[in-house]
């Protein structure tokens, strides 16, 4: 018994010498744990200046914050704690999910090409973990799946991760442990890799952004994800905060801004930029090569996919910027409700009315009276469109956010600066002149390209497949 023990100890100390050979990063130095440092707030911290280390330009987290590091004998040490957090997704709005250090998602990462990196992850989860580095070169007992490449990282226990950031890029890091819970959860992080001086493919830009796009299924009135779900979420969130808690990626007129955005939802997002034309500059493998390069103003990112894009800021304004599909502009509550658009609800609220004061029929003349009304909401949810802009409710939630250019921003402020004034003459107004007269319309049919002997003509009501099929959504 003890013989075969001992033989295990050999074994495994001859594996931990093989790849102490291949790490490249010296252990000699690591004596103690670096003091891991948590963050209590969701709002956009200010950019981490390095003040040590290769130099570099730093990104700004939507509604979150960069690791600070310790150097250790020329070595990044990071510390990261997997634990459960409260996040606040959006004002009044809080959720219980994992993260790290505080938060969900977890600080990002900045490091330089080069760069030796170690990085504790301690575990105070009630079951094991292990950290994927998404997207990285690094030895395969550091890549972090649970039982391909290591055990996972018990309970209360805490691993080493020793790599060096090989290519410069855009990266995510997420559990490789029980990862449909733990991701469903909100355990994630952003990870930047700068270029080691100049890149041929790399631009020096004035402002760098970067968000998660991450899902979560959370009933309202409730505060923990429903884990099992895989397709009907009702939380579209960017860094785990949803319209109007996401913070506007305030920028000055001319800038040059790169948006870094990683997906680690269960679907496809088009994210759509109002007033300007961007370039795809980076995918998961790296930097474009220029002769790619195409002007966007929606680019797709797919599931475990990371895109960086690239613009000159050169409108002045409040510009929407949001995921395309619909659903994903939308916060709880938009869901199994039938579509009563066009459906006569004449004196029918009135006369329930008699019997349940307060009744509302929703929906008769499409949603937007949803946002304009102030409607009784469970405790701990928010609207499922929302949001004062200075023209009255903007109607979204969900993946929405703002990007504000502005003449007088000055470099480096990150800051708010309020709603756009548009300049006399330059926004939509009222048509003011003879109304208009009643249009002449076509009655005839399409035709068909291979027409039946006989037809009938059907005419479709179309309802969205939902739970509840009857009443419409009371209050
Ligand atoms: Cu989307």
């Amino acid at each position: 018994m003890e013989i075969k023990n001992r033989r295990r100890f050999l074994s495994g100390a001859a594996i931990a010498s093989a790849s102490l050979a291949a790490a490249s990063v010296n252990r000699v130095a690591m004596a103690t744990l670096p003091e891991p440092v948590f963050q209590d707030k969701p709002d956009t911290q200010p950019p981490l200046t390095p003040n040590n280390g290769q130099p570099y330009n730093p990104v700004v987290t939507l509604n979150g914050w960069t690791l600070p590091w310790r150097m250790n004998n020329g070595v990044k040490e990071f510390h990261l704690v997997a634990e459960p957090v409260v996040r606040e997704m959006a004002p009044g709005f809080k959720a219980h999910l994992w993260g790290y250090n505080g938060q969900s998602p977890g600080p990002t990462i900045e490091v330089v090409e080069g760069d030796k990196v170690r990085i504790f992850v301690t575990n105070r989860l009630p079951e094991h973990t292990s950290i994927h580095w998404h997207g990285q070169r690094l030895p395969n007992g550091m890549d972090g799946v649970t039982g391909l490449n290591q055990p996972g990282i018990p309970a209360g226990k805490t691993f080493v991760y020793e790599f060096t950031a090989r290519r410069p890029g855009t990266f995510m890091y997420h559990p490789h442990a029980d990862e449909m819970t733990q991701m469903a959860m909100g355990m994630m992080g952003f990870w930047v890799t700068h270029p080691k001086g100049r890149h041929p493919l790399i631009d020096t830009v004035d402002r760098d952004f970067c968000f998660l796009l991450n899902a979560y299924d959370i009933d309202p009135g409730s505060y923990t994800p429903k884990i099992m779900t895989m397709l009907d979420f009702n939380i579209w969130s960017w860094n785990s905060r949803v319209f109007p808690g996401i913070d506007s990626l305030n920028v000055r007129l001319n800038d040059k801004v790169r948006l870094r955005i990683g997906n680690l939802t269960m679907t496809n997002h088009p994210i759509h930029l109002h007033g300007h034309e961007f370039l795809v500059t980076g995918t998961d493998g790296g930097p474009t090569p220029k002769t790619t390069r195409r002007y966007e103003v929606t680019q797709d990112i797919a599931v475990g996919q990371m895109r960086q894009l690239e613009f000159l800021a050169d409108e002045e304004g409040d510009w929407a910027f949001h995921c395309h599909k619909s659903h994903h502009t939308m916060n709880a509550m938009g869901h199994d409700v039938p579509t009563l658009i066009g459906v006569d609800h004449t004196g029918l609220a009135s006369r329930i009315g008699k019997l349940i004061p307060d009744y509302m029929v929703m929906g008769e003349r499409g949603m937007a009276d949803m946002a304009e009304m102030e409607m009784p909401l469970p405790e701990n949810t928010i609207p499922m469109m929302t949001g004062e802009g200075p023209y009255g409710s903007v109607e979204m939630g969900g993946m929405f956010s703002v990007l504000k250019v502005r003449r007088n921003q000055k470099p480096g402020d990150y800051s708010n600066p309020g709603w756009f004034k548009q300049p006399p003459g330059t926004q939509a107004y009222e048509w003011k002149g003879p109304p208009l007269a009643e249009p002449k319309r076509s009655s005839s049919g399409g035709k068909s390209a291979m027409p039946r002997t006989s037809s009938t003509a059907v005419e479709v009501q179309v309802r969205k497949p939902g739970k509840s099929s009857g009443n419409a959504h009371q209050h």
